[in-house]
């Protein structure tokens, strides 16, 4: 079921067990600001999840509150995972979906990268 997007963060949703260890991920990348792995139900060729170390609901509460510094560390940690997933020349997305009208199932927050093929244009 869609989620809200804001409100408490509940450190049992499915990506913080990720983040403990307490459920496996097939992890394709770490530093200091962001865990990345593939989702488990991927769109495309490449479909990798790009999630904070720390706890932010949505990009709503990660846009409004977290330090600059760390806003910079996860952009920029997600152009490296796209470059070293060999995305660059072909291309590629990096999504997030907040809230109920987005579809976003898990709170807490997440960029996909998506890539490997032709993406099909979102229909408005
Ligand atoms: P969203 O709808 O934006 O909240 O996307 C959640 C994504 O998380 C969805 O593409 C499926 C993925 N997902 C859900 N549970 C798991 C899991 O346990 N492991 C992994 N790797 N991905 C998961």
């Amino acid at each position: 079921m869609a989620v809200n997007g804001k409100g408490p963060y509940d450190p049992q949703n499915i990506f913080a067990k990720i983040l403990r260890g307490e459920i496996p991920c097939k992890k394709v990348f770490e530093n200091e600001w962001v865990l990345a792995f593939h989702d488990i139900a991927p769109k495309a060729p490449v479909h990798i999840l790009i999630i904070p170390k720390n706890p932010y609901v949505s990009f709503m509460d990660f846009s409004a509150t977290a330090p600059a510094e760390e806003i910079a560390g996860v952009m920029r940690a997600a152009g490296e995972i796209a470059r070293e997933q060999g995305l660059e020349e072909g291309g590629y997305r990096l999504i997030t979906n907040a809230g109920p009208n987005s579809g976003q199932e898990v709170p807490h927050f997440h960029l996909h990268l998506l890539g490997g093929k032709v993406l099909p244009i979102f229909a408005h």
